[in-house]
């Protein structure tokens, strides 16, 4: 792909960031990247992300807006709700949240005082720090109980979900996490809200585009509002949105502007759009199968290696794997695999006897190599990388053979989005 006069303008006026940014490029392009939450996006996100949108501020909502010159932004930010409505089959949408983190806020604003009780899931058992973690504002500035995994199936206890709804009362009530590789019942957690007279949140960031891709159980019809960022499983740019019924449309509104916001990023705004595009194209329900299949390829695979995963395998696009019965941390695994061209991150288990610096697991998932079309054999080959690397992490020469190994790898399946050719 040619990259055009904007690209030659870069270079010229600062070739530093230019080569920096194409040095992003060739590590994209020669690594297996499975951090979870991250992906490849299309030629055509990243158009509208680098567009000119990013000149115009547009503080309000269509037809309400602060500044003039509103005649392009309006339609543009109209045209992304009425997809995200469509893509997901909600009452109401909102595109504005800068990120997943200030989406989840605004919910917090629109229906919380200072003080009120919040209950999510414990950041170590998978939950998000948004959802009332301690280190949070969300924890500081909100009273909050959390709920866990059991130590026996590594799945949400929902008979402990309930116990402490009833016993603590909570105003808000979240579903959805960062280390969550199960099928989340988000009836059962609808169920309890009720009993309660909680509102339910469900923060679909990771699943969002298995929502979207129909391999996912959607929250949308259980939940008074569903979060998600944009840039994961639904393959568009750093982003946010959430859907919600259409009677908390205006509290939660006014929630994102002027309660925690000032102007969209309209860039950002098409590029979303156009991602929600793709995502209702019949390819994207294709890739989102495909996501699931590869993560659960790469489980057994795994599994058979003597790894053991949190809750046994997963259900979605991600594995959470206790590195305890191989003798290595997760962040050794984590260093020594980004060293050889495998990237994933070190994560807390449940129930991790060691720190979240220095943890027990590592967190890996499969979007990012299904976007660049690889299958069930490459995550084979992928599993065995891993057995590998975490069986000699300090093997210099193993790590180097890997790598070139990988780089060949990559080199047969081009991944959407990247130009660089040398
Ligand atoms: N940092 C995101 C993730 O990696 O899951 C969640 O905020």
């Amino acid at each position: 792909m040619n990259r055009g006069d904007a690209w030659e303008a870069l270079r010229a006026h600062d070739p530093e960031i230019a080569d920096l940014i194409l040095a992003e490029e060739r590590r994209e392009r020669d690594s297996i990247r499975l951090i979870p939450s991250e992906n490849y996006v299309s030629y055509a996100v990243l158009a509208a992300t680098g567009s000119v949108l990013t000149n115009k501020y547009s503080e309000g909502y269509a037809g309400k807006r602060y500044y003039e010159g509103q005649q392009v932004i309006d339609p543009l930010e109209t045209l992304a709700i009425e997809r995200a409505k469509s893509l997901f089959g909600a009452e109401h949408a909102n595109v504005q949240p800068y990120s997943g983190s200030p989406a989840n806020l605004a919910v917090y604003l629109a229906f919380l005082k200072p003080g009120d009780t919040v209950m999510g899931m414990s950041l170590p058992h998978g939950g998000h720090l948004s959802h009332g973690w301690n280190v949070s504002i969300t924890g500081k500035f909100f009273r909050s109980v959390q709920y866990a995994v059991r130590a026996d199936t590594g799945r949400i206890d929902y008979d402990q979900v309930r116990d402490i709804a009833k016993r603590e009362r909570p105003k808000l009530i979240w579903a959805g996490g960062t280390a969550v590789p199960r099928i989340i019942d988000f009836e059962a957690f609808a169920e309890v809200a009720r009993e309660v007279d909680a509102i339910f949140a469900a923060d679909a960031a990771h699943i969002a585009g298995l929502i979207a891709g129909g391999v996912h159980p959607s929250p949308v019809p259980y939940a008074d509002v569903v979060t998600t960022t944009t840039h994961k499983t639904l393959r568009g740019p750093r982003g946010a949105m959430f859907v919600s019924k259409e009677e908390h449309a205006s509290v939660l509104d006014r929630a994102v502007f002027p309660g925690l916001q000032g102007g969209p990023h309209n860039h950002t705004t098409a590029a979303i759009a156009v991602a929600l595009k793709e995502a209702a194209q019949p390819e994207f329900k294709e890739y989102a199968r495909a996501v699931v299949a590869n993560a659960k390829a790469l489980a057994d695979d795994l599994v058979g290696r003597d790894f053991e995963l949190v809750s046994g395998g997963t259900d979605n696009h991600l594995l959470l794997v206790d590195l305890t019965n191989k003798n290595v941390t997760g962040k050794i695994a984590a260093k020594a695999l980004d060293r050889a061209g495998i990237e994933l991150n070190y994560n807390t288990v449940p129930f991790d006897p060691r720190k979240p610096f220095d943890p027990s697991g590592i967190r890996l998932g499969t979007p990012s190599v299904t976007s660049r079309g690889m299958g069930i054999s490459e995550m084979v080959r992928i599993g065995e990388w891993i057995d590998q690397i975490v069986t000699s992490p300090n093997d210099e020469e193993l790590g180097a053979r890997i790598k070139h190994e990988i780089a060949e790898l990559c080199r047969a399946f081009p991944a959407p989005g990247i130009s660089v050719t040398d």
